[in-house]
């Protein structure tokens, strides 16, 4: 695997991170090159130099194919399979395929194939043709030409259309579930982060469930939802969603719409940090990027600081000097500071059954609040 710096100072977090992607997606990595430039070159991404020397690693390690921690253009991947002569998975691809893996309800399935059909159609442009000269076909006879291109390409868009227009169904779909559950008039709360920041733990360990948490990266897909009782008199409706990354592919984003406008529609985000990781700052600033990208920017917002057991921090709830809560510390596995988070739910619900948590003059939830 590469990780690749662009502008930076070799980043140990960026490495860690890809190696967890890696092993998230059931790969064994054999090796790493870390790379760092102040800007991509246009043909191979990074300089001849270490090309070369991402050849002779892989080689001497018996790598079947090199993954990038960079979105490659096509043309750069073309070129890197060929002067590598190996294939070439960039970080799309990478995350593309382990969604892949992982989708297990018929729209989550649905909605990653469409992705990777389209993320597949930007990179058709004279095929892989080149491996297959190299390599010996790829179980085709004769390998695929430009007629063969051309057909693949159509089938692409056909399969494409269908997948969206069946999406598009589930979609309605959801709608009613969801204008339903509204109609109750149960306050809908999100659970919202980066990828293994603990949402699912968290998630079980408020609504007493099971839904199933892992230590690797997108081990949720699906969203969950699920009445929770908060306090005495307060009900809400937790749900827990698809963790984000940087470098989210777009098309994923296109595809996970109807999943992710869910989300965009909830009365309150718990936004998840894994206070324990180094790089939570920059995990923070991401998830805040994606949610302005769905459209859930203005939805009021809770940061929850998770797995203080092992962050060493004491359960907390931090408040602005309008008395606002920005943040709660707690432990999702100990449980320590659940009451904390309970209590603020309620508070937020109480709030907004007042019908006062958007006043202008004294503004409760900021919706970008940190600590
Ligand atoms: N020490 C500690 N570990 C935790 C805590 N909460 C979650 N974890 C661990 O962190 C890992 C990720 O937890 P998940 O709940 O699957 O995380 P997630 O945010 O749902 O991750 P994705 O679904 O992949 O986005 C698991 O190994 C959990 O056991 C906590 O409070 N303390
Ligand atoms: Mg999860």
């Amino acid at each position: 695997m590469v990780s690749v710096a662009i502008g930076r100072r070799d980043d140990p977090d960026a490495a860690e991170e890809l190696r967890q992607l890696v092993e998230s997606s059931g790969i064994t990595p054999v090796g790493h090159v870390a790379v760092r430039r102040d800007r991509p070159d246009s043909a191979y991404y990074i300089g001849s130099g270490k090309v070369e020397e991402i050849k002779a690693q892989a080689a001497a390690a018996g790598a079947g194919f090199v993954v990038f921690d960079v979105a490659l253009t096509p043309a750069q991947q073309r070129n890197l399979e060929r002067a590598l002569e190996l294939w070439v998975l960039d970080r799309t691809a990478l995350i593309l395929y382990i969604f892949s893996r992982r989708a297990k309800s018929r729209e989550g399935k649905l909605q990653v194939e469409l992705a990777q059909l389209e993320h597949l159609s930007t990179r058709l442009v004279r095929g892989w043709s080149h491996l297959e000269r190299q390599r010996g076909g790829l179980g085709k006879t004769g390998g695929p030409g430009e007629k063969q291109i051309e057909l693949d390409r159509r089938m692409i868009g056909v399969r494409v259309r269908q997948l969206r227009e069946r999406l598009k169904v589930l979609e309605k779909q959801r709608r009613t579930r969801r204008r339903a559950r509204s109609r109750r008039d149960v306050l809908s709360v999100s659970l919202v982060g980066y990828t293994n920041a603990g949402k699912s733990t968290l998630f079980n360990a408020l609504t007493r469930s099971a839904a199933y948490a892992a230590d690797q990266l997108f081990a949720t897909l699906d969203t969950t939802s699920r009445r929770c009782h908060v306090v005495d008199g307060v009900e809400v409706v937790l749900s827990d969603t698809v963790g984000f990354i940087r470098g989210l592919p777009h098309s994923l984003i296109e595809a996970f719409k109807s999943t992710l406008d869910e989300t965009a529609e909830a009365d309150l985000l718990l936004h998840v940090v894994d206070a324990a990781s180094p790089a939570r700052e920059e995990q923070m600033a991401e998830v805040d990027r994606v949610l302005a990208e769905i459209g859930a920017g203005d939805v009021p917002r809770l940061v929850v600081y998770n797995k203080i057991d092992i962050a060493g921090r004491e359960p907390e709830v931090v408040r602005d000097p309008c008395d606002t809560i920005l943040s709660v510390a707690v432990s999702a596995r100990t449980g320590a500071g659940l009451d904390l988070l309970r209590g603020a739910i309620a508070e937020f619900a109480r709030r907004s059954s007042a019908d006062q948590p958007f006043s202008d003059e004294a503004p409760t939830w900021s919706p970008s609040a940190t600590a």
